[in-house]
């Protein structure tokens, strides 16, 4: 083991640069290729990434440092033999001049351009730029769509290859009027990944032109020079400041944002100049969990949103607004999908006697008012489920690595409404009769579809039953209504030949699709679980057990 210095490397720019953010800490294990600062000059915002794996020991430096090429950063101890005193190093300098003269511009490439973009307007192919020899590279982020209004400089498109995240800068204003490529495509150098309207020249137009092809008299294919994408060998991952809606990020913390699944553009950034910076992101994801896990159980803005085509290219379309119940379905739905890890369990019960009982008090359930309907006894062999699993009846909360163990047994049942999916939820559910749990349901349903329900009906829940029985279907997998971890999808019984003391008999069967969140519940429980449903319905006399 031993201890290197890490130095400012030449950042090709004269005089000193502000530390705006430092990306670790004292302690911190960081591997290479990990961001340790962002410097700041006037002309560019460059990120600081680690060459070699190990542990931070000493920070030399804090935010509001002024600091030059060869100052000391950073203490870092890893393991054997190394020189002792590090930069990431740069070994084609005047490249990086070149980019740094690209960030201050906010896409040097429009230097290159014919006389007739020049003159002010026209067509512009934006291509893909020299990769550094990266080959192809994916496209994680579209920022720009058909009809876009951008302004030079601004972020249109984010490439990650294996080393570097590549932000392309749009490299004159102006309208987009087609997009060539979506999220997950490859693309490789001179690939056209745009069509602009340019309503002013791109800068720089004193030098000839080496890398645009004019393809006919008013469209010009326009190169963007971006920093080398080949990564390994460059001292910097330039950041273009995004203006006009995009966040101001850098790679890193897009990096981060992608991966928890967070919007960037809904981050407020506490940042110089409003930057984005990792703590940012850290404190928007700890909100958002804590207001999701609160009241009302749900997620206040979505997490996030994928690029859309402009879908009038393929015919007449009609834009209608979502109203808070479809955002907060879609946030919730998304949210689960997004972080629970799902499995599902199939079974079938056979409620062939089930049926014939519940017939037989047809005529009670109208003296009393009530439409006896499988749901209730359904609710009851949940409620029994999870008292003999208790491990269903709890919530798990990653952030103190706690299991929540609910003592209480309250369902919610999914309803379908004019106005969107809502579930309100039934208390004690282990307590009540069948009579009571079936005045309840109606009740309940019955308000959901009047919009009466109160937030109070919809909070507590510790399980969820969503019923299609009515409709029809065979089996689905429906998703768990975090932070509960089960939900118990029901489908249509019907009668099906069953093998039962050496002979085929019709018998009613109610299929029934388990989902949990297999991080609190394991697969042989998931299955004992759909089992002991199954059985309790198949015998109601188990409930007296
Ligand atoms: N198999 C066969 N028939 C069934 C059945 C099943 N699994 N479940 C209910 N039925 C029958 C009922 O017995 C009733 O018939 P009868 O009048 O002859 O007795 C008929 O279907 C209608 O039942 P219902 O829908 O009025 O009542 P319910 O208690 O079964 O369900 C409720 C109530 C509120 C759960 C239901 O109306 C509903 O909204 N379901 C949709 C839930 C949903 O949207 N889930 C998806 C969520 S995820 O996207």
């Amino acid at each position: 083991m031993s201890e290197v210095e890490i130095v400012v490397p030449d950042l090709g720019v004269d005089g000193t640069v502000e530390v705006i953010e430092i990306c670790v800490s004292e302690g911190d294990k960081v591997s290479s290729e990990d961001a340790l600062v962002v410097l700041e000059s006037d002309k560019a915002t460059m990120e600081v990434p680690l060459e070699q794996s190990g542990t931070i020991s000493k920070l030399s430096i804090k935010v509001g440092d002024q600091v030059k090429q060869g100052d000391c950063l950073a203490m870092l101890v890893v393991d054997g033999d190394v020189d002792k005193k590090t930069s990431i190093p740069v070994d084609e300098p005047e490249s990086e001049v070149r980019k740094e003269e690209n960030v201050s511009t906010g896409a040097g490439s429009a230097k290159k351009v014919d006389n007739k973009a020049d003159s002010g307007g026209g067509v512009l192919d934006v291509s893909v730029p020299d990769l550094g020899g990266a080959g192809s590279v994916e496209v994680i982020e579209l920022l720009m769509s058909v009809g876009d209004d951008i302004e030079v400089d601004q972020t249109i498109l984010v490439l990650e290859s294996d080393k570097a995240t590549m932000e392309i800068p749009s490299p004159a204003p102006g309208k987009i009027v087609a997009v060539s490529v979506a999220v997950g495509d490859r693309v490789s150098e001179g690939d056209v990944i745009a069509k602009m309207s340019s309503t002013a020249s791109p800068k720089n137009t004193e030098e000839p032109s080496d890398v645009v092809d004019r393809v006919e008299p008013d469209v010009v294919s326009t190169t963007l020079n971006v920093p080398d994408a080949g990564g390994n060998t460059k001292a910097m991952k330039d950041e273009v400041a995004v203006s006009s809606g995009s966040a101001h990020a850098g790679p890193a913390v897009r990096k981060l944002a992608r991966e928890l699944g967070v919007d960037l553009s809904l981050v407020s950034g506490n940042g110089r100049s409003g930057r984005v910076v990792k703590d940012d992101v850290k404190a928007f994801v700890k909100k958002n969990l804590s207001q999701s896990s609160g009241a009302a159980g749900v997620h206040s803005a979505p997490l996030n949103s994928l690029p859309l085509p402009d879908f009038s290219q393929f015919g007449s379309i009609e834009s209608v607004a979502m109203d808070k119940m479809q955002v907060l379905t879609a946030t919730n739905m998304q949210r689960s999908w997004l972080q629970v890890p799902h499995v599902t369990q199939f079974e079938e019960a056979d409620i062939t006697e089930l049926e014939r009982f519940r017939k037989s008090k047809k005529a009670e359930a109208e003296s009393l008012g009530v439409k006896l309907t499988p749901l209730p006894f359904i609710l009851k062999a949940c409620a029994h489920a999870l008292k003999a699993l208790p491990q269903f009846n709890v919530s798990i909360d990653m952030e103190t690595q706690q299991i929540i163990q609910k003592r209480y047994v309250h369902i919610g049942m999914a309803v379908d409404t004019p106005a969107g999916l809502v579930v309100p939820v039934i208390r004690d559910v282990d307590q009540k009769t069948i009579w009571e749990l079936s005045k309840e349901c109606a009740e309940l349903a019955s308000k959901a579809r009047d919009r009466k329900l109160r937030p109070a009906d919809m909070q507590g829940g510790c399980f969820t039953i969503s019923s299609l029985g009515s409709v029809g279907g065979t089996a689905f997998t429906p998703i768990v209504n975090t932070p509960e971890v089960a939900i118990l999808g029901v489908s249509k019984s019907s009668f099906k030949p069953v093998y039962i003391g050496g002979e085929f008999q019709p018998r009613l069967m109610l299929p029934l699709s388990l989902s949990y969140d297999h991080r609190a519940v394991n697969g042989v429980d998931g299955a004992r679980f759909a089992a002991h449903v199954a059985t309790v319905l198949q015998d109601l006399r188990e409930l007296a057990m």
